[in-house]
């Protein structure tokens, strides 16, 4: 596959692989330059995405990757959910729409001999771009162990404290309720365990898989979207729920300016040939080639590439 680097947009085809596209479709007849293209949209397709959720039973994690796959608890394919542990070995779950993203729903750590090193080797943890490490409660000694080693094996994580609406249920019953300072109190409690292990400046995601417009859903899929190399990005970002609209334009000009880069490049090869025919044309009095289609402008141009 064709190497992928940071251009102006965040999201457009790098310039090199725009150039190497235009090299190799500027010897073929159009609808082969058209498969070549086909092909490379294919390529950027099968670019895999793996996340594993980790946490302790019961903290949410099979309802987070439901709900990061837009599905409900019930829904068809879903990740089973509930009150007992269901998840033994690393399940995994494939994206609706978008094959290639996988989420690992793990097994629960935190049970009385849970060893980190043990866990992280059993998880196969080589495989997973990203761990997401979810705790429903206090920050405890699991949460270091598994942060810790996690970073230890040059890995990335995100840190969720999730049923954040439990938890402000449970704490609207004391008389001087405050949103705000709950929010900060729970915040706070994630963001001193971090800090204990060496992490300067933690990060601290609060969520609630049943109200997930809700608090910082959002915040954390801009911020594993930033973190991630170029090529998975636009692989997360589509798959990514719509739950803001803030996502949903983003997807929008991560296909706009794919289909553009691609169109401009056709267009480019269209005016060549053209120009080749025309000067054919005035040679020996041809008509215009009738196997040349003229592509349509923008984005409608997605229903001859897709
Ligand atoms: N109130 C509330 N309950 C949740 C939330 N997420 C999960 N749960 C409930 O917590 C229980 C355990 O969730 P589950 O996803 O099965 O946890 P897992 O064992 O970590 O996979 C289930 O009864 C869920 O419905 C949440 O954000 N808010
Ligand atoms: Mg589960």
């Amino acid at each position: 596959m064709m190497a992928r680097s940071k251009v102006s947009g965040d999201y457009s085809i790098p310039q090199k692989d725009l150039e190497d596209l235009k090299d190799t479709i500027t010897s073929q007849d159009l609808p082969t330059a058209i498969n070549t293209i086909k092909e490379y949209l294919k390529q950027q397709d099968l670019v895999e995405l793996n996340i594993g959720v980790a946490g302790e039973s019961g903290s949410g994690k099979s309802t987070f990757v439901n709900a990061f796959r837009g599905l409900g608890d019930e829904d068809k394919g879903s990740a089973k959910t509930g009150v007992v542990e269901t998840t033994l070995e690393p399940e995994v779950y494939h994206h609706p729409k978008y094959n290639n993203v996988k989420v690992w729903d793990l097994p629960g750590i935190g049970t009385p001999n849970f060893k980190a090193d043990e866990y992280l080797q059993q998880v196969e943890f080589e495989r997973y771009d990203f761990f997401i490490i979810i705790a429903s409660d206090r920050f405890r000694e699991c949460h270091t162990q598994l942060a810790k080693e996690i970073m230890r094996m040059g890995k990335k994580f995100y840190f969720v404290r999730s049923k954040i609406d439990a938890s402000i249920t449970a704490e609207k019953r004391k008389k001087n309720f405050d949103l705000e300072e709950t929010l900060d109190a729970i915040r706070e409690d994630c963001v001193n365990g971090l800090r204990k292990i060496g992490i300067e400046d933690p990060v601290v995601f609060l969520i609630s898989g049943w109200e997930l417009g809700k608090y910082d859903l959002n915040l954390l899929q801009d911020r594993m979207e930033k973190e991630l190399p170029q090529h998975k990005r636009r692989v997360l970002l589509l798959a990514l729920p719509n739950i803001t609209l803030e996502i949903n334009e983003k997807k929008k000009k991560a296909l706009e300016e794919n289909i553009h880069s691609v169109h401009w490049c056709c267009c480019e090869k269209r005016e060549k040939e053209e120009k080749s025919i025309h000067k054919k044309s005035s040679e020996d009095t041809e008509p215009l080639s009738s196997g040349l289609k003229v592509l349509p402008p923008g984005p409608s141009f997605s229903k001859v590439i897709h």
